[in-house]
């Protein structure tokens, strides 16, 4: 796929040698390389530097015991993690996932990725990511409580408004930012910024809880835009149905687009007639019972459910993955295919798998990362830690603008180092790793060989 297939393999080849069991780590590593190496190439200053060695060596990578105590009295024993991979151009910054696949290589993978969507974002964010293996379903919201305390006893002592500033992702929502929140500040006394995602009344940013889905359309809608087309009137199929895929329906159907399914890890469900309306607050329910299932939707408004399926196979206009990484293998991209898909854009941190990828790009099929559709959550991530620095809070309108700007902005970013002049087309993998990749690297040139 690129003309520097040497030179790719040659700085693949240690990183497999010494890291072959971080799978998902390798594979985050290989996609940028694939396209920001040809660019180093002609940028040797990247290369003296060792940048690109450099950016997949995290700054520090915490791993620590969190014990707690289930409702029954029982000792539990998890791990907890916090990767805080590059604080070139700001504190690490990025969410906490808990759920029993997360593992020291999909934790630096997240937080590689999160390297360069944050420096997509034009704000002033490093990047990390933690979260432990612990499984919150079918979990009280006591036992949940004392995990949070248990985990921040520990993580209080690596982060800070100014060091690192965690926030959610799988698993962990509005209940467990604030129960974190509460332990770090019982433990440092100080009532700052330290993690986004915060209510409301205690220096949360509004329009946070929509800002991942809403930004992902935006930037779905400037795709569209860029080839002649509109989101008014497309089919798209959805995964997932927790806080992302939610911000995504509410959004798309706002905008005159059908949204026909969504998933759950039990199969998915199929809406002909498109979720909207009640349809959508009832995804909230459906997230807050805990059960992690999306056949009770099926039950309740009486459409189609195909267990143990994923919804690739339906015919769309639009795919949007949503629920996680690599979850559209060779098999499902095929389908897709199959049936035209036209668009796949990433809202999930790589939902894509490599060779699947390169299918969906050989069949013409336009493709936009995760690292750039979905950076609108992080930027608001952003916009928080800005108004708790301010002392003061902006108002939803004010907050929704902001990110629909830098929607906007990152389009332009991926456009400006992605356009295929051969092609006549936006490579967006190519334009977001790049222009990701040098804001980063430029500062890490610019602060000498730390
Ligand atoms: O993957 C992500 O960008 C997030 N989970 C959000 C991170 C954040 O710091 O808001």
């Amino acid at each position: 796929m690129s003309n520097h297939k040497k030179e790719i393999e040659a700085f693949m080849a240690p990183l497999k040698q010494k890291l072959g069991h971080e799978k998902e780590f390798l594979q985050a590593v290989e996609e940028v390389a694939e396209t920001v190496i040809p660019y180093i190439e002609k940028h040797p200053k990247y290369k003296e530097a060792k940048i690109l060695e450099r950016m997949t060596q995290p700054e520090r990578a915490i791993s620590f015991r969190v014990p707690w105590i289930d409702d029954k009295g029982e000792f539990q024993i998890n791990t907890g993690y916090r990767v805080q991979m590059n604080s070139a151009i700001g504190p690490y910054k990025g969410g906490m996932r808990f759920h029993p696949t997360v593992n020291l290589s999909v934790m630096k993978f997240l937080a590689f990725e999160q390297t360069l969507k944050n420096s997509l974002t034009s704000l002033p964010m490093g990047g990390g990511k933690g979260g432990s293996d612990f499984d919150p379903r079918g979990k009280s919201d006591n036992e949940i409580m004392r995990f949070c305390q248990s985990l921040m006893t520990e993580l209080f002592r690596h982060i800070g408004a100014d060091t690192d500033v965690p926030a959610g992702d799988i698993g962990v929502g509005a209940r467990e930012v604030g129960f974190m929140f509460g332990q770090y500040k019982r433990l440092a006394n100080r009532f700052t910024g330290v993690i986004t995602g915060k209510g409301i009344s205690w220096g949360g940013s509004l329009i946070r809880p929509e800002a991942t889905g809403y930004g992902a359309v935006y930037f779905t809608q400037e795709v569209l835009k860029n080839v002649g087309e509109t989101i008014k009137g497309k089919t798209v199929s959805v995964s997932g149905f927790g806080n992302v895929a939610w911000g995504v329906v509410k959004k798309l159907d706002e905008l005159g687009a059908k949204v026909v399914t969504i998933s759950g890890p039990d199969g998915y469900v199929y809406d002909e007639k498109g979720i909207s309306g009640k349809k959508i607050d009832y995804m909230l329910d459906m997230r807050n019972s805990g059960k992690d299932k999306v056949k009770d939707y099926a039950d309740k408004f009486g459409v189609e459910y195909f267990a143990g399926k994923k919804p690739w196979g339906v015919k769309v206009d639009i795919a949007m993955p949503c629920a996680t990484q690599n979850e559209i293998d060779e098999n499902d991209a095929k389908e897709l295919i199959k049936n035209g898909v036209h668009f796949v854009s990433e809202v999930a941190n790589m939902p894509t798998t490599l060779p699947a990828y390169k299918l969906l790009k050989a069949a013409g099929v336009i493709f936009a990362p995760g690292k750039a559709v979905n950076a609108g959550g992080v930027a608001t991530s952003g916009l928080e830690m800005s108004q708790n620095s301010l002392r003061l809070s902006w108002s939803a309108k004010e907050v929704d603008e902001k990110l629909h700007d830098i929607m906007i902005k990152i389009h332009r970013s991926c456009v400006q180092f992605g356009f295929d002049k051969k092609e006549g087309r936006v490579d967006y993998v190519k334009g977001a790793n790049i222009a990701g990749f040098v804001k980063v690297a430029d500062a890490m040139l610019e602060q000498g060989l730390v």
